[in-house]
């Protein structure tokens, strides 16, 4: 056959190559393990309710662990060192998520921020690129745990967006040509994990700030 007659695959989207789903990568005891891990330092750095730069809150609760933690408030995004209502440091980033990095990402560096998210069933998060980081060339792995989410994913530069199921346990990454991918969560399937104590969704993305 001819490369001029070969159908184009109808969901790829070059722009997108960077973009990498790993599902299921932590096994159920894992998650188990990081999600006590996880609470446990949130009992230090509680979540909290962010608001956009123009005031309106999050449907999303918010918290960080690592040196750096990415915050929004009517001053506008930004990472800093400590939490914005108590004024500690975060607490570190634990050893399962900086392995995790290592081997997913291969970048030289430790991520230096771990932004948490937390989703009730009608939390959501609007499409949005991550590009308050100072070097856009790392890239930028996410850990979900407990109820499934539905994010929607674009190429940086628009056009059409895609829909992905991000289970308790799955892994993806944005990085090279998607590193500025569009994306965002459209909803949560709630009830769809018993992971977390209080149902929902938590989301941890490593980063490189600095
Ligand atoms: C979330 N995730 O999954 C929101 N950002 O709750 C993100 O905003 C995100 O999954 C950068 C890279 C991967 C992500
Ligand atoms: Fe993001």
């Amino acid at each position: 056959m001819s490369l001029m007659t070969r159908p184009a695959p109808l969901m790829t989207d070059d722009a997108l190559d960077g973009f990498r789903l790993w599902p299921g990568r932590l096994a159920a005891p894992d998650q188990a393990r990081l999600r006590d891990q996880v609470l446990a330092a949130l009992r230090a750095a509680p979540l909290y309710r962010p608001v956009t730069p123009g005031g309106r809150p999050f449907s999303v609760r918010m918290s960080n662990l690592g040196p750096l933690g990415w915050v929004s408030d009517r001053a506008g995004y930004r990472y800093q060192a400590t939490h914005p209502e108590t004024g500690a440091p975060w607490p570190p980033i634990p050893d399962v998520l900086l392995s995790l990095w290592h081997e997913l990402t291969g970048w030289p560096q430790p991520p230096d921020a771990c932004l948490v998210n937390l989703y009730d069933a009608d939390a959501r998060m609007g499409l949005h690129q991550d590009r308050d980081e100072k070097d856009l060339e790392a890239p930028v792995l996410s850990v979900s745990l407990g109820d499934t989410a539905v994010f929607r994913i674009g190429a940086a530069g628009g056009g059409r967006t895609r829909s992905v199921r991000l289970a308790s346990g799955d892994v993806c990454m944005l990085s090279g040509q998607a590193r500025l991918a569009r994306h965002g969560i459209d909803r949560i399937l709630g009830g769809s994990s018993s992971l977390l104590p209080d149902g929902g969704r938590m989301n941890l993305t490593l980063r490189r700030a600095t």
